[in-house]
């Protein structure tokens, strides 16, 4: 069943021909470069073309919620083969959507039709390392897990975190302009990235992969990429600072009774052990619930009882001792108070990693009760958990939820979690499929709540095909006139990503 009002294929592109499949053969090196459905014009004979079941995993998203049936899937190596094939696409009008590791989650890498999809996962090493500055210069394909590894070797770290860092490139990453658990700490992309080479939509590449913390020469044009979701250019190179990796860390758990207490604990948090504090997330009972039924790996609860609300508190430092002290202060300040009920510290790595995957395992653990439809929303603190409560009563009175599906209701989770330091609330509603009549109960609703308090519709995750017409809940027309026109700009000829991000 399909969620969306599905756009319509626009007669402005191009359909894909043999002979065009044939120009893509003799411009890309090596036959698996390649991978199509179409027989190329012209080409080598030991050139197989594949089962279009092969191309199923481009088609289609990390939710299995947004699948295209494009029949060519291109993988240069190079950044001069991308260019060659930006200019080729632009010239013969053919539509384009840029891909990463394909874990996004509105939409946006994946084609609607039969766009050409252009994977960036060749373009994957490593250019250079400052192991003064900390600043790395890489391929966009590299996969994030593997550059946080590569520069973990000289004691740095990456700023961004997430949990989609074994597949995540960090090219889209930056396309996504996307958020994760370290942003309390390290901030955005749009302070941590340095440099950006681009491959235009005509072809030509703007090449500004500079390492420099400062440098006010103009118009900071990289700044237009990070968060463009391949609308305006094909990032292919990355320069980003790396801070100095925390030789002490410290992780904590705490199960609380009410939402006015994660508040006060967030505060708590940031006056005892502000300067040292690199993350504060929280997920309430019904995600917690989730992750001990359904995550693939077994998640073990270290509590004795359920509780409505859990925040995660992360501090890293470079004194293990004092880290420890200042966190024993806090622990028995938050006892006394009253404010939590019960609360684990982990005591080395491997229980670092167990607590951090009771909050970080909720959206695959969603994903494996059911089909999730996905909120990710910036709004104050102080109203966030309002949302959830009201989508929660929203569906009660609609009569179609029940935890866990009980008695055929197709609503089967509300969860509520997401980035307390950030201000950044992840609503996931399992339901038992992308059904329209459970969608219209949420939406425009969600939209509207989210606006009413000012908040953003898309914190972190971006706009994709998912959120191309809702632009306007978070942005005033004037603001939305000057980015079409940047749109514009750069891809005259709209050939990449069509269909997605400002549709309004
Ligand atoms: P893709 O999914 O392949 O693409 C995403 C978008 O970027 C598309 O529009 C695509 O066209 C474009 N794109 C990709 N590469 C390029 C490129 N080189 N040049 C131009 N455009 C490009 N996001 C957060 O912000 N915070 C989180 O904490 C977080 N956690 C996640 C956890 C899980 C389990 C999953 C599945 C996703 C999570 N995400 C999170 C979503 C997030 O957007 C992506 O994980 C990530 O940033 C996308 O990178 P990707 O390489 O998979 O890009
Ligand atoms: C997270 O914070 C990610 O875990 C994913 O941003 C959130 O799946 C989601 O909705
Ligand atoms: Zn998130």
């Amino acid at each position: 069943v399909r969620t969306l009002a599905t756009p319509v294929r626009s007669n402005h592109y191009a359909k894909l021909t043999p002979a065009d499949v044939g120009e893509f053969c003799k411009m890309l090196s090596g036959p698996s470069s390649v991978l199509t459905t179409i027989q190329p014009e012209g080409a080598d004979p030991s050139f197989r073309t594949v089962d279009p079941s092969e191309l199923d995993t481009f088609n289609h998203d990390w939710m299995n919620k947004y699948h295209g049936k494009s029949q060519l899937v291109l993988k240069p190596k190079t950044t001069e083969e991308v260019s060659k094939i930006m200019r080729y696409c632009n010239e013969k009008n053919l539509a384009v959507v840029p891909q990463g590791g394909n874990t996004g989650l509105v939409g946006g890498g994946v084609p609607v039709f039969d766009e050409v999809i252009v994977t960036l996962a060749g373009l994957n090493k490593i250019r250079s390392f400052d192991e003064v500055a900390g600043t790395l210069v890489c391929d966009a394909g590299c996969v994030l897990e593997a550059l946080d590894n590569h520069v973990a070797e000289k004691g740095y770290m990456m700023p961004l975190d997430l949990g989609a860092k074994g597949s995540c490139h960090i090219g889209g990453n930056v396309a996504t302009n996307a958020g994760g658990l370290r942003y309390l700490r390290y901030g955005s992309l749009h302070g941590n990235v340095l440099g950006l080479e681009v491959v235009l939509p005509d072809g030509r590449i703007l090449e500004n992969l500079s390492t420099l913390r400062k440098d006010n020469t103009g118009f900071d044009l990289k700044q237009l990429f990070i968060g463009s979701e391949g609308t305006i250019g094909l990032i292919t190179g990355v320069s980003i600072i790396t801070p100095r990796r925390s030789s002490a860390m410290n992780v904590a758990v705490f199960a609380l009774e009410t939402y006015e207490d994660v508040q006060k604990v967030f505060t708590q948090v940031k006056t005892h052990c502000g300067e040292i504090l690199s993350a504060f997330e929280f997920f309430d009972q019904e995600s917690f619930d989730v992750v001990q039924k359904h995550a693939t790996a077994h998640v073990r609860d270290p509590f004795e009882a359920r509780h409505p609300f859990y925040v995660l508190i992360e501090t890293s430092g470079s004194n293990k001792d004092h880290d420890d002290e200042k966190l024993q202060v806090l622990l028995e300040d938050l006892m006394e108070s009253g404010l939590i009920s019960d609360g684990v510290l982990a005591q080395d790595e491997t229980q670092v990693q167990a607590l951090w995957s009771l909050r970080e395992s909720v959206p695959e653990a969603a994903g494996k009760m059911g089909k999730v439809f996905k909120y990710d929303l910036s709004m104050p603190v102080s109203k966030m958990y309002d949302l959830v409560r009201d989508m929660r009563k929203r569906f009660e009175d609609h009569s179609i939820y029940s935890r866990d599906f009980d008695q055929g209701k197709p609503v089967g989770a509300v969860c509520g979690y997401g980035h307390i330091g950030d201000g950044n609330l992840h609503i996931n509603i399992v339901a038992n499929s992308y059904d329209p009549e459970v969608e219209k109960v949420i939406e425009p609703f969600i939209y509207e709540w989210t606006s009413n308090v000012k908040g953003s519709i898309s914190a972190e995750h971006g706009l994709g095909l998912m959120k191309a017409q809702k632009i306007g809940y978070s942005k005033d027309p004037t603001s939305i006139e000057f980015m079409k026109k940047i749109k514009d700009l750069f891809d005259p000829k709209k050939i990449l990503n069509p269909y997605k991000y400002i549709q309004v």
